[in-house]
């Protein structure tokens, strides 16, 4: 190792906040799982010195079709923060970013601490609202290009989400077709069931990799269950929409 874990927790924390590139992490250094998430919490931790609020998880590489875009074929999870979080139809300051991608994303508001792993049959009772979202990932790294642990390191390329209207827990939410329509024109069309065969197997995955990785979800914190279809890069005046068959659209504005 050249570098300490806090060293490249500091490295990829600065590159996000600085909206500059840098290196994968492993070409300098060789990181396993454990380190990689090692990284993502100690970075998520200089954030929160910061004075950011932890709002909750995001899971990735939940749909076939991201991890063919990407070429990483594990589901990986990262922490998502107060200043993340971006109003429903709001404006995204391009400048704030690298090479921002948009993907469209489910939502899920959890209504009771998870604190061990959840099956089909109980998830429910563990969520209380679902919503239609976007996910705005944003490599830190040169060209988007990264290998499984340098994108954990990297809080899964997180770096801004929007929510859109709340649905109660009861709406159905798998078989749904959903389409990304960028400036009037649609870009990715994909369907629920592309999340792990539905969705709330998504809120499953994050209960496994809490218990996993020893920590816990609490009531109103949010977990989005990873993108059906590939990301599209954003670039200036773009109007963003994802459309989701019952649950209406989400959108976002950039400037
Ligand atoms: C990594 C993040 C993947 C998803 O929804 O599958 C992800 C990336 O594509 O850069 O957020
Ligand atoms: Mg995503």
């Amino acid at each position: 190792m050249k570098h300490t874990l806090d060293k490249l927790s500091e490295i990829i924390d600065k590159a996000a906040q600085n909206s500059e590139v840098v290196a994968q992490l492993s070409s300098s250094d060789t990181i396993n799982l454990e380190a990689a998430y090692q990284i993502q919490k100690l970075s998520n931790l200089r954030r929160l010195a910061r004075g950011e609020a932890h709002t909750g998880y995001k899971l990735g590489f939940t749909s076939k079709a991201k991890m063919e875009q990407m070429d990483v074929h594990d589901v990986i999870w990262g922490r998502l923060t107060n200043t993340m979080n971006i109003q429903n139809n709001g404006p995204l300051k391009l400048e704030q970013f690298i090479h921002p991608r948009v993907e469209p994303e489910i939502a899920f508001s959890v209504a009771k601490r998870i604190d061990k792993v959840l099956t089909i049959s109980n998830v429910k009772e563990y969520v209380d609202a679902i919503a239609p979202a976007l996910e705005i990932i944003d490599s830190r790294y040169k060209k988007f290009k990264f290998s499984l642990e340098d994108v954990i390191a990297d809080n899964c390329s997180s770096s801004a989400y929007v929510i859109g209207q709340w649905f109660p827990k009861n709406q159905e939410i798998n078989h749904l077709e959903i389409e990304l329509s960028i400036n009037n024109e649609v870009k990715q069309k994909g369907n629920s069931s592309a999340i792990l065969g539905n969705p709330w197997e998504s809120m499953i995955e994050i209960s496994k990799m809490a218990k996993k990785y020893n920590f816990v979800i609490e009531p109103g914190e949010i977990i989005l269950a990873g993108a059906a279809t590939p990301a599209e890069f954003l670039t200036i005046d773009d109007n963003v929409v994802a459309t989701f068959e019952q649950l209406g659209t989400v959108s976002l504005n950039i400037k």
